[in-house]
């Protein structure tokens, strides 16, 4: 596909808009953010695949659609197959002299639970196949469509309706995340030239990375972490501010790895404490010292898992 330019700022990016207004998201919805985000970035020739989760059922409440291109629902099981056949589709179809169409970005938009959990078999196979496909893992962290349920993706000590804080599990949800970076990215999925993480709070990190993945020949990965103020308990109107504070406490790490080649693009030179970040949440409100300690010693040995140069804040 056509490489398009960097973007160096916010007011150099395109002024067209793919994802446009009217949609039943929540108010302040990071998903959402993403989407128009995406959208900008890529631009006109882009056909979307929108396995079922809120960017789905919110975006297209009832029988309508806030996109400006082409667009697909998938089932929350398949968003890497159907994507894949329609790459396979346009691919043969230009061989064969049937359409005269430029290639189109492909762009699966799946949410957590489409992403890496019950959609990551076809997610794998699609990347394994190496077919030219940007997989998108809009993350908000958990099964939220459904009414915030816990998700691979949702954090050690985050209350769900799945895992509700009680006297035999005083810390909510007891695991700790799935790494979506390290399943698909860095060697385990070898035709992934391209995996990043951004976040809507960074957005034109975020539209570059876009433009990058799909200037790859072949998969990409782009795991969004997208605040959701519903699920997430806080008020609409603190997205981006929460989008920050994640990467400022180490909540979540901002990096690309091309051609197995790791890089940092916004990282503070320290590290705030990781309970700042979870005063802001009231799915955080019932965590104990000793379930903060957990959750800083985990933040703590994820930025040096992932070589992060960064100084730390102590366990308490
Ligand atoms: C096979 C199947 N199982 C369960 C569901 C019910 N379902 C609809 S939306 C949804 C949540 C999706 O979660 P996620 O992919 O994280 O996206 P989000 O809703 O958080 O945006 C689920 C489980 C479904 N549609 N299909
Ligand atoms: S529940 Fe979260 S992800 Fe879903 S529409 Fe609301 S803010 Fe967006």
């Amino acid at each position: 596909m056509a490489v398009a330019e960097t973007i160096k700022s916010i007011a150099q990016a395109p002024a067209e808009e793919y994802y446009l207004p009217g949609h039943r998201t929540c108010a302040g919805c990071g998903p959402a953010l993403a989407y128009r985000l995406i959208a900008k970035a890529a631009g006109k020739n882009t056909i979307f695949i929108g396995p079922t989760g809120c960017m789905y059922v919110a975006n297209t409440s009832y029988a309508c659609g806030p996109w400006a291109v082409p667009w697909t629902h998938a089932q929350i099981t398949n968003g890497g197959a159907v994507a894949s056949g329609i790459e396979a589709a346009f691919k043969m179809m230009i061989k064969k002299g049937k359409i005269k169409d430029e290639f189109p970005n492909i762009i699966v938009m799946a949410g957590d639970g489409g992403a890496i959990d019950i959609g990551l078999q076809a997610a794998s196979a699609m990347m394994y196949r190496g077919h030219d496909v940007l997989f998108v893992m809009y993350d908000n962290e958990s099964y939220a469509n459904t009414g915030i349920q816990t998700s691979p993706s949702t954090p050690y000590g985050a209350t769900t309706m799945f895992t509700p804080a009680g006297p035999e599990i005083p810390e909510a949800k007891k695991f700790f995340p799935k790494d979506p970076m390290a399943i698909f990215c860095g060697g385990g999925h070898p035709e992934v030239k391209y995996g990043a993480t951004a976040s809507v709070a960074y957005p034109v990190d975020l539209m570059n990375k876009v433009r990058k993945g799909l200037a790859y020949e072949g998969p990409a990965f782009l795991h969004v972490q997208c605040p959701c103020p519903k699920g997430w308990t806080f008020p609409a109107d603190k997205t981006v501010e929460v989008g920050k504070l994640a990467v400022e406490t180490g909540m979540w790490f901002i990096y690309e790895i091309e051609n197995g080649v790791k890089k940092f693009n916004i990282m503070p030179k320290k590290l705030k404490p990781v309970e700042e970040y979870l005063q802001t949440q009231g799915r955080f409100s019932h965590l104990q010292p000793e379930h903060v300690a957990k959750l800083q010693a985990w933040v703590n040995a994820k930025a040096q898992f992932l070589g992060a140069e960064v100084t730390l804040p102590p366990v308490q």
